[in-house]
């Protein structure tokens, strides 16, 4: 049964949008807030020239920067308790230590328009990469591109660039990075042959999917993030006469959900704790919603829950197995900087491009505007920081490139549409934050998450409205059919109508570099109406 809507009165939801606002850090200790003041005393400065490498003081002026990146990695790590048999202890180690962003969101819930977004630190709005790019085609692009993403700036301003794996996405990583340490074997290595463990592809036009899971390979050492995690940790053993910046692009948990054994021995089978689905979730969403995230070609509900769930146990397994062997990686780099000369002088930032559901929402796939797809690790941890706070005002993966560059005396990119976080990070009032951060999925599709609220508009009018703090699953469309009386309706759709402001009015056209492919019938439609084809 569900209850009236939370807000009674428009009154409400302008508390809850001061709430927003006035919302401060929560540190785990206060008494180290003067600490942190202390650590950032050097963004304060004003900008040095590109000679000078440390103030007065002896402290870092641009100090390096580690840039992980993993892929398709959505909540579930350990701080942020988004599955409770999550194991990561690397990662959670550096949210001890850092910045942990509770309410971050990627602009684009896909690889492409995510990474060209966060990387260009423009919104896929303006950019019009609302789906995946063709080859490296996003280098044709003087406009918005070419020459202009973040570690190209930082090279520009006198760093040096190295990147490895997975970074860009439709941008060729050589024009990236000063140095680039490849990527090779993709998404794999795979069994010989095509084979495939658990999920043959169905009989579909649309495009197809990777997505499988099982134990493979045998060692760690052939997997494409063991490797990428060796070469930053022989590039974090140099010494280098400029500041580094150090990319490293994890391409796990990314289908498909392959790792050595020994990675799936800590989850058995028989203990295998699933996340909450419904199998009727969708009758209350508006037909776009349901049409526009249609996945053919990929796993459903129905067919993980046969004979007693035994893939879909199966694929949880994989998925949190990939995160821990991705998590070992990842804390093998950390350590590497932990113990070379350069700790006491690199920032820190992990994030993931994008969430991904695993069985919620009928679906095992990205590919959404809900938010298991947007929602995604942010953590930011400074030099010598030694203790953790959260933040749980709305931020966005777009908001990485102005605050990389204010924490590294950077002169700022007049072009960023994104937020600098130090004020965040430094614990200042933020009286005018953004009460909600947007993802764009096919142009004229949006959401709007605030701290409390998920709104999805789509481009026929219609809506979906969450409230988290009641149904972090996002279950019950508030903006569904007929399930409220006559006031509470009114109240949702002013509520929707209110926040729907916050979304873009004006929309760049697709990009020339899209890829013509569809996941489904409706893409097939809209891309074709839009000129791609
Ligand atoms: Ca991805
Ligand atoms: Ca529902």
């Amino acid at each position: 049964m569900i209850s009236l809507y939370k807000f009674s009165s428009r009154d409400e939801l302008l508390a809850e949008i001061n709430m927003n606002r006035s919302s401060f850090l929560k540190f785990y200790a206060m008494s180290s807030f003067l600490t942190l003041q202390l650590l950032l005393a050097f963004t304060t400065t004003t900008v040095a020239s590109a000679e000078e490498t440390v103030d007065e003081t002896g402290r870092a002026v641009r100090p390096n920067v580690l840039f992980i990146s993993v892929d398709d990695l959505n909540d579930w790590v350990g701080c942020l308790q988004g599955h409770p048999q999550a194991h990561t202890p690397n990662i959670d180690r550096l949210a001890d230590r850092g910045t942990l962003f509770t309410t971050a969101h990627c602009q684009g819930p896909i690889c492409g328009p995510s990474r060209s977004s966060l990387l260009s630190g423009l919104y896929p709005h303006s950019t019009g990469v609302y789906q995946q790019p063709r080859g490296k085609a996003l280098a044709e692009d003087q406009q918005h591109f070419r020459g202009k993403l973040l570690p190209e700036y930082f090279s520009k301003q006198g760093y040096h660039t190295m990147g490895v794996g997975k970074i860009t996405h439709g941008y060729p990583e050589k024009l990236a990075f000063n140095e680039y340490g490849g990527w090779k074997d993709g998404f794999g290595p795979k069994p010989k042959q095509g084979r495939r463990f658990n999920y043959e592809l169905p009989e579909t036009p649309y495009s197809g999917t990777q997505t499988d899971w099982g134990a493979f390979p045998k060692k760690d050492e052939q997997m494409p993030d063991f490797r990428s995690a060796s070469w930053a940790i022989e590039k974090l053993n140099q010494d280098y006469d400029k500041p580094f910046f150090l990319a490293v692009g994890m391409v796990r948990p990314h289908v498909p959900f392959y790792v050595p054994e020994k990675w799936f021995e800590r989850f058995p089978l028989d203990e295998i704790i699933l996340p909450k689905v419904r199998e009727e979730d969708q009758n209350d969403i508006p037909e776009i919603g349901v049409k526009i995230h249609e996945m053919p070609a990929f796993p459903n509900l129905g067919w993980l829950q046969q004979k007693d769930d035994v893939q879909f146990k199966k694929c949880i397994q994989a998925y949190l197995a990939c995160i821990t062997f991705m998590d070992h990686q990842v804390g093998r780099v950390l350590e590497a900087l932990h113990e070379s000369p350069h700790a006491d002088n690199t920032i820190v930032v992990l994030f993931s491009d994008h969430g991904y559901h695993l069985g919620e929402k009928n679906r095992v796939s990205k590919h959404s505007l809900w938010e298991e797809s947007t929602r995604v690790p942010l953590i930011i941890s400074l030099p010598e920081q030694e203790f953790a706070q959260t933040t749980s005002l709305p931020v966005g993966l777009i908001d990485l490139y102005p605050t990389l560059l204010e924490l590294c005396n950077l002169p700022p990119n007049e072009s960023n549409e994104g937020v600098s976080l130090v004020p965040l990070i430094q614990g200042k009032p933020v009286p005018d934050w953004r009460i909600g951060i947007l993802t764009t999925y096919a142009k004229g599709n949006h959401s709007i998450r605030t701290e409390n609220i998920r709104l999805i508009r789509y481009e026929d009018g219609s809506f979906e409205l969450y409230d988290h703090r009641f149904d972090p699953e996002e279950f019950e469309n508030l903006a569904g059919p007929a399930q409220f009386d006559r006031r509470a309706m009114e109240i949702n759709y002013d509520i929707a109508q209110a926040l729907s402001k916050l979304m873009p009015k004006d929309e760049a056209p697709y990009h020339p570099a899209t890829s013509p492919a569809p996941v489904n019938a409706w893409f097939e439609k809209h891309l074709k109406a839009n000129g791609i084809e």
